[in-house]
């Protein structure tokens, strides 16, 4: 029997007694409402192989390859490999790709027009210790915004570019570096649920909109400082099996970036689009 146990107060759930090879419209539909009612969801114990695991993913969205080609899968471009080829030809430890997504917290997608709805992870490798996945939410930060700045930010546009104000990622071939940013709005209703979050990404964004620079940088920090609620946090330490999917429209992410770099961590990413993507 499908059951959905809620993992945090504010964040996070996990689904038992379902094999998701096997789910019918009814208990998809019940997945889909717990993972946008607690923006991330845990189905542990999952046996898949790349095929069952695209198709499930697909009952979300559009898969879309990431950006970073160097990192798909050679075979399936829809598939990120997440931990693999991190030691170079000179034996050196590949940092971008050991701390991939531990530099800050962030919301995928920010650098695209219309950011990905979900991204979605499946372990296969997982080390002895370390390398847990930190979330937060977006609308606990926004509801813990004090008034003035609420106003403040109300219809204001942050620009967002991939690598944001540091160099472009390293992850990126050469060619795809030169990113035209894309403007989104800072206060931004869930598509979905309606509700309101702080969309931001302290890594992602350029400048908001409409403030002179040292104003817009001030602004910037101030966020960084406020888009992590204690109370609204949730810390996934995993197993292999598991499959975890969150949402970028109304959470952050964080990877601890602390494993044991000589063992294996190894997920299989996707990024989700909504369906009307085009
Ligand atoms: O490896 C992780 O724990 C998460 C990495 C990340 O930020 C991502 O896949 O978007
Ligand atoms: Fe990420």
């Amino acid at each position: 029997m499908l059951q959905v146990r809620p993992l945090g107060e504010k964040i996070g759930a996990e689904v038992s007694g379902v094999d998701v090879n096997h789910l019918d419209d009814s208990d998809f539909a019940t997945i889909y409402q717990a993972w946008l009612d607690h923006n991330v969801l845990v189905i542990p114990a999952q046996t898949l192989d790349i095929g069952t695991y695209l198709n499930y993913s697909r009952r979300f969205g559009v898969l879309e390859p990431h950006p970073s080609k160097s990192t798909r899968h050679p075979d399936y471009p829809e598939i990120t490999l997440l931990g693999a080829n991190k030691w170079d030809a000179d034996g050196s430890l590949n940092m971008a790709i050991y701390r991939r997504g531990a530099e800050g917290w962030h919301t995928d997608g920010a650098y695209d027009a219309v950011p990905f709805k979900a991204t979605q992870l499946y372990a296969v490798a997982i080390p002895s210790h370390g390398g847990d996945t930190l979330f937060a939410s977006m609308y606990a930060a926004y509801d813990a915004l004090p008034d003035t700045l609420k106003t403040r930010l109300e219809g204001r546009m942050g620009a967002f570019t991939y690598g944001g104000r540091r160099n472009p990622s390293v992850l990126l071939d050469e060619a795809d570096r030169d990113w035209k940013p894309v403007l989104h709005p800072i206060i931004r209703t869930h598509p979905e649920t309606g509700r309101k979050g702080l969309y931001f990404d302290p890594g992602k964004i350029l400048r908001i909109e409409g403030l002179d620079p040292a104003e817009s940088d001030a602004l910037i920090d101030e966020l960084a400082e406020r888009m992590i609620q204690p109370d609204a946090q949730y810390r996934h330490q995993w197993h292999v099996g598991d499959i975890v999917i969150w949402d970028n429209r109304c959470s952050y992410h964080l990877a601890a970036g602390d494993y044991p770099p000589e063992e294996e961590r190894i997920h299989w990413r996707v990024s989700i689009h909504e369906f009307d993507h085009v």
